[in-house]
């Protein structure tokens, strides 16, 4: 018999009045009469901590998310003990914590409501599992706006969505379909105008309602853990955006390769096709970095076996491709087959490394090879072990990069299509259950697959590419959005995951480019490249069973237009790669959809095609078939067609042309975006000149290109060059100023300076103040100079 209390208690139970209040530095505790404990901690004066305990107790201070190199420290704390509440004050916001019930509101320094608790922190015992279901409820305020949590396929704008994030192998996806791959609790919110931003480090399954159920209110809830949150102030989203990503981490530096384009299929096999596919790429020239193997080189689909009758020698062939410019990236899955007589299999039960059930025995669960069992990642000793199992594959193999898949991890044939619950994990000391290790699981397989990568490839930079994800996965490896589909619809939803992913701190991603379940058509697939090239990652992959998806699949006329955005991918390396750069010195997503490029503009807020690509360049894909053009909106600014310089002042929706061979593209006036030849493969070439493309603007503009070996560590001892621009135009003159940082040599001495929409016809050029002779600059009629790169200012003046 269940007793009325006991009823009650499986209701909601919440805070009530505040009977103790504490210091503690930069944490403030406040403890109520029913035992529940806030603790504030000031991470930075615009960067607050929020975790709550009930019955006066924290679990202890741990999480996979939070970066080792997390910037702290604040200007401002003070506590007020006023009635009916406690105010606190940093440099930027002001806290109030309600003395009778304990819910909060922050205000900006002006009085701005920011965010404010609606029933704020309450919580359901869970009688199954032990602990509690806790929840946080925030009231919406009409006119408020939701961005970022990872890659849900929905509209950018996640107003009126009930979202759930548990990490899940989700074939063929749909649109809006819930949940995916990727578990980033994380939003963005914005409030007439002004951004902050959430961040729920609980890896439970989670889930966020934005005024779906109730239209005023926005909640966030956990199946277990602690309600422990992360508020941002902006009130920029840069700057949201830039703190979160700084708590939760960046990646260092990809070697240069990995932005290049990259070509896969489940499955390139055997060695001959394989190296068909590679010599087609330079018969073709369209260029090409990396070619990828998936689970059928393997034998037996056994992670770090060869099958010997495909590829005989694994060695030959790679150093073959290598020749070729082609680096080889080959898949590794978490499921081990069970077989007595297999060495990882062997060396994992001597150790003890793989999970166990609930009772005892191993958790076991059918995946490629049969059936398998997993590895505990998140014990710090198997981490070790499992980076350790890539020193022939690397080292003496010369495998160049790692992608992982199947690490939510995907259990077939069982319709949790994952681990069992009550699965157990180390969690890194931390013993739990598999509800609180599921969505990092992945997380630590690819964290060890890195250090593997990185420690056997050195001195060169690791390549590592992840399906499953929880924020601060980041840190370690680029990552895909799973198995999408060949259609138009899945050609948005690519589109809105990108622009959401870099939002939510994760630039390094890609899409499966043409689809991965069922073929595209050509018109589908040269439609996707031209939105590809412009994603971090830049892979096309596809599933065996649906015919070919190689550039040159689709006929003629679709070679011709692919090979053209691969090339024009090629020539903005270095844009692309100074963009990589300030994502991880700035925490600048690479990728910026309109309402993060302009929140004041309430037109940005709810379109979903229009981006920018790094600070400059903004792009409309065409998602559907037969089309000559389409509407797109122009943000605030003057923009220069890529295509035909025409310029167009923003703040308008526009028909613009889209010919199949055409991408709506404009460059923003003032930037200088710097370009490289087109090469077949990084490196095939040594760059003899730098050539920038400069866009006229009257008044100022900066931009800047990042060099370096692009590849390996030189660059952290100062090997780096970065070039900063500040573009001055006047009526009558264009003024370039550079200011150098680094001191690594690029192999050009050059500048190609090619001018866009100059008013006026060059008379004089000087450079560091002094007039130069048109031959000595190779002035080529009004649109290029060449002037050597290590000018401080160069002045044209008109005639
Ligand atoms: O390894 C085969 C595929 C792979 O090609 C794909 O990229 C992954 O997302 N893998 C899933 C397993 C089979 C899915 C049907």
């Amino acid at each position: 018999m269940i007793t009325n209390t006991e009823i009650e208690k499986r209701g909601n139970q919440h805070p009530n009045h505040i009977v103790d209040f504490k210091q503690e530095n930069r944490k403030l505790l406040f403890t109520t009469q029913n035992g529940v404990v806030l603790e504030i901690s000031i991470l930075r004066d615009s960067v607050v901590r929020f975790r709550y305990a009930t019955e006066h107790v924290f679990e202890p201070d741990f999480s996979y998310a939070i970066s080792d190199d997390v910037n702290t420290g604040f200007n401002q704390l003070d506590v007020q003990d006023e009635i009916p509440e406690y105010v606190i004050t940093t440099n930027k916001i002001k806290i109030f914590i309600n003395k009778s019930d304990l819910k909060v509101q922050i205000t900006d320094l002006e009085d701005n409501v920011l965010n404010e608790d609606e029933l704020g922190f309450h919580w359901e015992e869970n009688y199954d599992y032990g602990g509690n279901i806790v929840k946080m409820s925030k009231i919406c305020h009409s006119g408020e706006s939701y961005y970022g949590m990872g890659d849900k396929a929905s509209h950018t704008n996640l107003k009126g969505k009930r979202l759930n994030n548990w990490v899940t192998d989700s074939y063929a996806y749909g649109k809006d379909q819930e949940p995916l791959y990727k578990a980033i609790p994380f939003y963005v919110g914005l409030k007439e105008s002004i951004a902050y931003g959430i961040f729920f480090d609980n890896s439970f399954s989670t889930y966020f309602d934005f005024a779906n159920e109730k239209r005023n209110v926005t909640s966030f809830w956990a199946d277990g853990g602690e309600m422990n949150y992360y508020f941002f102030y902006g009130p920029k989203m840069s700057q949201v955006v830039e703190a979160y990503t700084d708590l939760t981490g960046v990646p260092e530096l990809p070697p240069l390769w990995a932005l290049g384009f990259h070509q896969s299929k489940w499955s390139y096999y055997p060695e001959r096709n394989v190296k068909k596919i590679a010599s087609t790429f330079r018969k073709l020239n369209i260029p090409c970095d990396a070619i990828y193997l998936d689970i059928d080189y393997m034998e037996g689909f056994r992670c770090f076996t060869w099958n010997n009758r495909y590829f005989p020698n694994p060695k030959k062939m790679v150093q073959d491709l290598e020749k070729d410019g082609f680096k080889v990236v080959t898949m590794i899955d978490p499921g081990i087959k069970i077989d007595r007589d297999y060495w990882v299999y062997q060396q994992a039960m001597d150790h003890g490394f793989f999970c166990r059930r609930a009772d005892g025995p191993h958790f076991k669960g059918k995946v490629w090879p049969g059936e398998c069992k997993f590895p505990d990642f998140t014990n710090p000793e198997v981490r070790e072990w499992w980076a350790g199992l890539y020193k022939e594959m690397i080292a003496e193999i010369g495998v160049r990069g790692v992608w992982n898949d199947m690490n939510e991890p995907a259990v077939m044939e069982v319709p949790s299509k994952t681990a069992n619950l009550d699965v157990r994990h180390d969690y890194d000391g931390h013993p739990c259950s598999h509800r609180k290790a599921h969505n990092v699981y992945g997380m630590q397989m690819v964290r060890a697959t890195y250090e593997g990568i990185k420690k056997y490839t050195f001195p060169r930079r690791p390549f590592v590419l992840t399906r499953a994800a929880y924020s601060g996965t980041q840190r370690y490896c680029a990552t895909w959005t799973g198995d999408n589909v060949a259609t138009w619809e899945h050609l948005w939803i690519a589109n809105v995951q990108m622009q959401r992913m870099c939002m939510s701190g994760y630039s390094f991603v890609g899409s499966d480019i043409g689809g991965f379940a069922e073929q595209p058509n050509g018109e589908l697939f040269a439609r996707w490249v031209q939105l590809a090239i412009f994603h971090p990652f830049c892979r096309v992959h596809s599933s065996g069973d649906h015919g070919d998806q190689e550039p040159w699949s689709f006929g003629e006329e679709i070679t011709n237009i692919v090979r053209k955005y691969i090339e024009l991918r090629y020539q903005l390396l270095p844009y692309l790669y100074t963009m990589f750069y300030k994502y991880i010195n700035n925490g600048m997503p690479m990728l910026q959809s309109l309402v993060f490029y302009d929140q004041e503009d309430s037109q940005t807020h709810f379109r979903t095609d229009e981006f920018l690509f790094g600070e400059h360049m903004l792009v409309c894909p065409v998602q559907e078939p037969n089309a000559q053009g389409r509407r797109m909106y122009f943000p605030k600014g003057n923009w220069f067609s890529y295509w035909t310089d025409e310029v167009i002042a923003g703040g308008v929706e526009r028909w613009v042309p889209a010919e199949l061979h055409k991408i709506p593209l404009y460059v923003k006036e003032g930037a200088m975006i710097p370009k490289y030849p087109v090469q077949q493969y990084v490196g095939e070439k040594e760059i003899k000149e730098l050539r920038i493309d400069v866009y006229y603007k009257e008044g100022i503009e900066n931009s800047s290109v990042y060099e370096d070996q692009q590849d390996g560590y030189d660059y952290k001892k100062g090997r780096f060059s970065l070039r900063k621009f500040r573009l001055r135009g006047k009526e009558n003159e264009l003024i370039i100023q550079q200011f150098k940082d680094g001191n690594f040599t690029t192999s050009y001495t050059t500048f190609k300076l090619n001018f866009h929409g100059l008013p006026f016809t060059i008379g004089t050029v000087e450079v560091d103040n002094e007039e130069v002779d048109f031959s000595e600059i190779k002035l080529n009629g009004n649109n290029s100079i060449e002037v050597s790169k290590d000018f401080t200012e160069l002045h044209l003046i008109g005639k």
